[in-house]
């Protein structure tokens, strides 16, 4: 049953990275300061959810390269926000009937990751929301209506997921054609709030 009026509240799922958090812009910035002497892959010419196999295609030793920059300390609390999305979550947070979670996967290398991604949710969307802070490498296993998500495929040990996903565009998938029944979001200036009410009213 979808959350109507006067039902059960609606719960969304957020995304950090790439939907939040500017993952590959700071990974970019990360790698041409760490490796200025090495080629890199410009935002716009990126292609799949892994940056890691695509500085492998171009170059074996790439992959390892770009991903001592994601493992680096000081890389996940040092990323930037996406244009919009801590207003559109502090607007989220405040509709009524509705449960905003953040919903991300830490890196197998949780060293600085899993830490530094509370300390970012702290710094700029503040206490309240680390309270609403879901790490999981499997999201399929979480219930909600909603996961707003910019991984074009997200699988789990559960099949059949409870929450829509919503493909939220990001440089690695704006190349994709979905399915007629796949919905995206282009931005946080796209409309997301007719999304969640296009799952109240069902
Ligand atoms: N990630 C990698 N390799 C990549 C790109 C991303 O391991 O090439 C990791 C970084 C984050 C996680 O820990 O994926 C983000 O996944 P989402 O929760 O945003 O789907
Ligand atoms: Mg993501």
């Amino acid at each position: 049953m979808a959350a109507g009026r006067g039902a059960r509240p609606l719960r969304v799922l957020v995304d950090m990275d790439g939907v939040l958090a500017d993952f590959e812009g700071g990974l970019l910035r990360g790698f041409r300061a760490s490796y200025p002497g090495e080629p890199h892959v410009e935002l716009s010419q990126r292609r799949g959810f892994s940056a890691r196999e695509q500085y492998r295609g171009l170059r074996q030793d790439l992959g390892v390269k770009v991903a001592s920059v994601y493992e680096s300390p000081g890389f996940f609390l040092g990323l930037d926000t996406i244009p919009g999305a801590i207003e559109a979550m502090q607007e989220m947070i405040q509709i009524p009937n509705t449960e905003v979670f953040i919903c991300t996967s830490p890196l197998q290398k949780y060293e600085y990751c899993v830490q530094e991604k509370y300390l970012w949710v702290e710094k700029h969307l503040g206490p309240k929301f680390v309270e609403r802070l879901i790490l999981t490498r499997d999201k399929t296993i979480i219930s909600a209506d909603l996961l707003f998500d910019d991984k074009d495929v997200v699988k789990g040990v559960e099949p059949n997921p409870k929450w829509e996903h919503i493909l939220v565009s990001c440089c690695h998938n704006r190349h994709l054609q979905l399915q007629p029944s796949q919905r995206r979001l282009e931005s946080w200036a796209d409309d997301w709030q007719a999304i969640l009410d296009s799952k109240r009213s069902k």
